[in-house]
């Protein structure tokens, strides 16, 4: 564009049906001749050549890639003109390509140049070339691709990312995690693949200034981006829910066991045997149902080497239900996997997995241990409820206070009142710990609900259990 020295009035036409190209335009030409400038703008062929007869502007500027004005037409009528007026063609789709033509020089073999289209101008037969050998860069992509992704696929289902299967229930879900790992390979590669690929392909290479080729948006890709996610999203969901229906069918008659948690044990009822023990003993091969329930806030029932995980809820109506067929004999842990306090760390038991012929034994074990003395059993009790994991019975100090020395002790209470710890103390401080908060200690942190869960035999075995620790 030439700059008149002296800027009478610049009159400026903008042909074009794009609104963008028409703002964009006059932005810039606004900006560079200030306001000594008129701007018009055309949208169709006939309007573009009656302002142009009507109003005779300076330059007219054409856009280029807009079919909705015919050239052929407007060069008629450009070329029959007297009076001095130039044309600039401007062309967003060629990399911004402008050239400007003047009515007074414009030679017949320039005409035919602007007429002919598509102009080939040495961008746009870059842009062709580079649009064929694209495709050359897609197929050599799309295999790096494949290729990464079967070696990513069998290094992580070589590598041994989850421990032993143990149930008959993992391996559903073990099936679902290979589809997983295949898929989690495959996006990684993909996005992988194709970033150092562009990294080192497309680098800028010395001496090359012009800018890159301009992209609108493509219809085709961002289908093709939304269905395949779409349909894996579904695809996978469709495999979970199989899998989740797989992994609660129920055997008739399985062996029932009560699970309840609290902070900051696990407690195993065997209805059936009229057992309670700290630690989850499994026969193998047969289908464990599990009523999974807590004594106060959310835990979560984990035994990584049986896959499955149930959170366990507070109240009687939330009581959740788990199914495990252990099929591995051996030693396993239950871990908490909800955070739910202080020892959340420490919340682990054994859980263990048995022969038929050791369960039985096992069973028998636990039977006659019950028959002993008041003080054994409420050894046993307080082991099982989890008392121990606030209380010592050696003095160690706990959450609470430690049992030994407690009994014929006398403390001071947090309403300042000194008591002697007798019988109905322990009793009191068992069944209903607010009532008598020892000084120092915090109220609530003792579970409240010992009264229920709780026979007043087995309180009293615990009773007498705590007067054995002087
Ligand atoms: C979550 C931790 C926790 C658990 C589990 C727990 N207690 Fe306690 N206990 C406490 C705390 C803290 C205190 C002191 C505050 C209070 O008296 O409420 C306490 C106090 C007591 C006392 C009174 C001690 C004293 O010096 O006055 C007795 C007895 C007792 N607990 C028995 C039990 C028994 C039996 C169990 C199991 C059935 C049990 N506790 C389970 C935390 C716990
Ligand atoms: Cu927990």
């Amino acid at each position: 564009m030439s700059n008149s020295t002296t800027p009478a009035e610049n009159k400026i036409m903008i042909a074009s049906a794009n609104p963008l190209f028409r703002k964009g335009l006059e932005k810039m030409v606004l900006g560079r001749y200030g306001e000594a400038t008129s701007v018009r703008a055309t949208t169709t062929t006939s309007e573009t050549l009656d302002l142009m007869e009507s109003w005779q502007p300076d330059l007219v500027i054409v856009d280029y890639d807009d079919k909705s004005i015919s050239r052929a037409e407007f060069l008629r009528q450009f070329v029959a003109g007297d009076l001095p007026m130039k044309v600039m063609l401007v062309s967003l789709q060629a990399s911004g390509a402008v050239v400007v033509y003047d009515r007074r020089t414009l030679t017949p073999a320039q005409a035919q140049d602007w007429l002919s289209t598509p102009q080939i101008t040495p961008q746009t037969e870059a842009l062709i070339s580079r649009r064929s050998s694209s495709m050359k860069h897609f197929v050599f992509a799309g295999v790096l691709v494949l290729v990464l992704t079967f070696l990513v696929d069998l290094l992580l289902s070589t590598t041994r990312l989850l421990p032993v299967q143990a149930s008959l229930q993992a391996q559903p879900i073990d099936r679902l995690f290979d589809i997983e790992i295949v898929a989690i390979s495959f996006l990684f590669s993909l996005i992988v693949v194709f970033i150092v690929y562009s990294l080192i392909v497309f680098r800028r290479k010395p001496g090359q200034e012009e800018d890159g080729a301009y992209f609108k948006s493509s219809n085709p890709l961002e289908i093709i981006w939304t269905i395949i996610p779409l349909g894996a999203v579904i695809g996978l969901s469709y495999f979970g829910a199989i899998t989740l229906g797989q992994t609660r069918q129920a055997d008739p008659a399985p062996l029932e066991i009560k699970v309840v948690a609290g902070q900051w044990f696990w407690r195993f009822e065997y209805p059936e045997y009229g057992i309670v023990s700290d630690k989850m003993v499994m026969p193998v091969d047969q289908q464990a149902k599990l009523t999974l329930t807590s004594m106060d806030v959310i835990h979560s029932f984990w035994v990584p080497e049986f896959r499955v995980k149930q959170d366990l809820l507070p109240g009687e109506n939330l009581v959740r239900e788990l199914r495990i067929t252990p099929t591995l004999i051996g030693e396993y842990k239950v871990r908490c996997a909800e955070m739910c306090g202080t020892s959340h760390a420490y919340m682990e038991s054994p859980v263990i997995v048995v022969s038929q012929t050791d369960f039985d034994t096992w069973v028998q074990g636990e039977l006659a241990a019950i028959d002993t003395d008041p003080a054994a059993r409420g050894e046993r009790w307080a082991k099982n409820n989890g008392c121990q994991s606030c209380h010592s019975v050696d003095g160690a100090p706990g959450v609470g206070p430690t049992w030994q020395g407690l009994f014929g002790q006398s403390v001071e209470l947090m309403d300042g009142s000194t008591v002697v710890i007798d019988d109905a103390y322990l009793y009191t401080a068992i069944t209903s710990p607010n009532t008598q908060v020892v000084k120092g200690s915090t109220a609530n942190v003792m579970p409240q609900t010992y009264k229920d869960s709780l026979s007043d035999d087995q309180i009293a075995d615990i009773i007498a259990f705590i007067k054995t620790l002087q």
